[in-house]
């Protein structure tokens, strides 16, 4: 995984005393919390960008992913990580891994919970994790486009009663509802501090593992029951033509069971191919270049406790 500057805790800068723009702030938000909750959609939200997967399915996020939020009132590095829940694969024990690291790096956590689900084990697993880090912490009540409004006060004054967090802020990933005040109070709670990151970059996500992610979204989107968790891609080549504006793209869907494959391939190839083109359609306008999608798939039994594979996964090889 790249590195992660320091954070600005540690970076000898206290608020209003750092050398350049006296207002400009810089601090790493970690958005966590429970599988689903709205964390991706709420990063590609405040960033104008699409930088991280979403489906409606949980456990969609499975590493964690920089988003780079660039304002005149400074710079925000926000750590996309995977929804917090038990670990029963090694891939998973690395998931959790991530969400730790993200914890352990920012300045402030963004708790994103999502209000239209009741309180349940997992809600009170989460709070039990934050109760043991120092971080400032900012409860952040997502998809209040789907909770009536009179049930929005008692659950600002439930979380606001266990006294776990400085700020409590309802919003809408979804509609963008809240997203510009939670922005605000965000900056607002920042350390003065110089950007760390080049201005014009948005995430340091290399394109290769965004391209995959790209098709295990469509993947996600359009199979169910145990294939969501049991897939992965991998990019395993990638050729970039100049003169053509092309890039070649090959990249295999694993699967854990022979079975499985027909299920990705689909009827006559119908199945991979809408997930190919749908990728390939998206990539193309992202990468503002032509896109050749090559998908294969591929069994690999145990990769979800394959320590090497689960790496080669994480960070693509390559520097793209
Ligand atoms: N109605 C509504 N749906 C939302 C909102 N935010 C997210 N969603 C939906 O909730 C589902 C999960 O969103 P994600 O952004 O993938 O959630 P996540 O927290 O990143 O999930 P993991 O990566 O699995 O931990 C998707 O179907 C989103 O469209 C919201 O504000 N309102
Ligand atoms: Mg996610």
């Amino acid at each position: 995984m790249q590195k992660m500057p320091p954070s600005s805790k540690d970076n000898g800068a206290p608020a209003g005393e750092d050398a350049g723009d006296p207002r400009a702030r810089f601090g790493i938000v970690a958005l966590v919390g429970r599988p689903n909750a709205g964390k991706s959609t709420l990063l590609n939200r405040i960033l104008g960008q699409k930088v991280a997967i979403v489906s409606p399915k949980p456990q969609t996020t499975r590493n964690r992913i920089v988003g780079i939020l660039n304002e005149p009132r400074g710079q925000i590095a926000f750590l996309d990580t995977p929804g917090i829940h038990k670990p029963l694969h090694k891939l998973n024990v690395r998931m959790m891994e991530h969400v730790r690291t993200a914890l352990s790096e920012a300045d402030i956590l963004a708790v994103m919970i999502d209000a239209s689900a009741p309180f349940g084990h997992g809600d009170e697993f989460v709070l039990e994790m934050l109760r043991a880090q120092k971080n400032k912490r900012f409860a952040v009540l997502n998809k209040i486009d789907l909770l009536k409004k009179s049930k929005l006060l008692p659950l600002i004054q439930q979380y606001s009663e266990t006294g776990l967090f400085d700020e409590i802020v309802p919003v809408s990933a979804t509609t963008g509802d809240g997203v510009v005040e939670l922005t605000e109070l965000l900056f607002k709670n920042l350390p003065a501090g110089e950007a760390q990151y080049p201005s014009e970059d948005f995430t340091t996500q290399p394109e290769r593992f965004f391209a995959a992610e790209i098709v295990r979204e469509k993947l996600l989107r359009h199979t169910s029951e145990e294939l969501p968790y049991t897939t992965a891609v991998a990019v395993e080549r990638w050729e970039e033509e100049e003169e053509k504006n092309l890039i070649k793209i090959y990249a295999t869907i694993v699967v854990e069971r022979e079975t499985q494959k027909p299920i990705v391939i689909g009827k006559h190839g119908s199945m991979i191919k809408t997930i190919g083109t749908e990728a390939r359609e998206e990539l193309e306008a992202i990468l503002g270049a032509k896109v050749f999608l090559d998908l294969h798939v591929a069994v690999h039994q145990h990769w979800r406790d394959d320590q090497r594979f689960l790496g080669e996964l994480e960070w693509p090889l390559g520097e793209k």
